[in-house]
């Protein structure tokens, strides 16, 4: 099990764990954090989710590259639908989620914190969307929610350079709410805004969440776009230069074919 829950009063807590791979993605853990959410939603006794990435380096340093090296395009182009899915029923969660950014938050990693409701970052976080590094674009919404939260032309600029942005970079975009020096600093701002929350009507918690995502349906288009285009990469020559680049640690050579 790399997603571990803990439940203290109201909230729970779920630590995504593989500190060798900087709690990248892989479909394993993608499924477990499927899981983990769907046995909280009707859980009357919980009224708010915390998520983090274990350790101090990294809340999630993206999609496991080294899986995504082997799929085809119409494998790549289920997962990353499938991700949309999970991605979806976080940022539709019954009860309040807030990410704690601690650390590198990039590709599928910052993705997950995009489609969380309020992200809390430590001092030495990093979010980025790197993902045409590997001849790839963002896969589990990020070409979507990006813009969202930062306005279309600040996510052209990140996602089209790779830029990472710092914590307090972040926070002056709107991409986090707040920034604190220390994880345990922003675990309990995380905690006391989770209980603040609780004490309110849990049903109108639920409709508020409800009623401010209505105004973001409208770009359903845009993710079954994003999971198409995401997957067609997979055919391409750049993408196996970027991802075995990656590997090997070497700088990719990019010809556009
Ligand atoms: N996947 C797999 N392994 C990873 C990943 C990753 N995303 N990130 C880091 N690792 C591994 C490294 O390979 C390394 O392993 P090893 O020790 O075996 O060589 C270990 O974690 C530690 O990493 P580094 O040595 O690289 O640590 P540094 O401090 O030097 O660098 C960085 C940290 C800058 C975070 C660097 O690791 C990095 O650039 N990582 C990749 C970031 C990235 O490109 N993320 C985007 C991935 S693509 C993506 O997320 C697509 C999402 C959509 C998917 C849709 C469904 C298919």
């Amino acid at each position: 099990m790399n997603v571990h829950l803990l439940v203290e009063g109201y909230i729970a807590t779920i630590t995504i764990s593989k500190p060798e791979a900087l709690n990248a993605l892989n479909s394993e853990i993608l499924k477990e954090l499927e899981d983990v959410f769907k046995s909280l939603r009707e859980n009357n006794a919980i009224r708010g989710v915390l998520l983090t990435g274990d350790g101090e380096k990294s809340f999630v340093a993206g999609a496991d590259i080294k899986e995504l090296s082997t799929l085809t395009p119409e494998e790549a182009t289920v997962l990353s639908a499938k991700g949309h899915r999970i991605f979806h029923a976080i940022e539709h969660f019954t009860k309040p989620v807030i990410a704690v950014v601690n650390g590198f938050a990039l590709g599928g990693g910052c993705e997950l914190a995009m489609a969380c409701h309020i992200r809390i970052a430590t001092a030495n976080a990093k979010f980025g969307l790197p993902e045409v590094n590997l001849g790839l674009i963002p896969g589990y919404g990020g070409t979507q929610r990006l813009a969202q939260l930062v306005g279309r032309a600040k996510a052209f600029e990140l996602a089209m350079t790779a830029q990472m942005v710092t914590a307090n970079e972040a926070k002056e975009l709107g991409l986090a709410n707040h920034v604190c020096e220390s994880k345990d600093a922003a675990i309990e701002l995380a905690t006391s805004l989770l209980n603040k929350a609780s004490e309110k009507g849990p049903l109108a918690i639920e409709k508020l969440i409800q009623a401010i995502n209505a105004g973001y349906h409208s770009e359903k288009y845009g993710y079954e776009t994003e999971a198409k285009l995401f997957g067609e990469l997979f055919a391409t020559e750049d993408f196996k230069e970027g991802t075995s680049a990656f590997i090997n640690k070497a700088k990719p050579n990019f010809k556009g074919k």
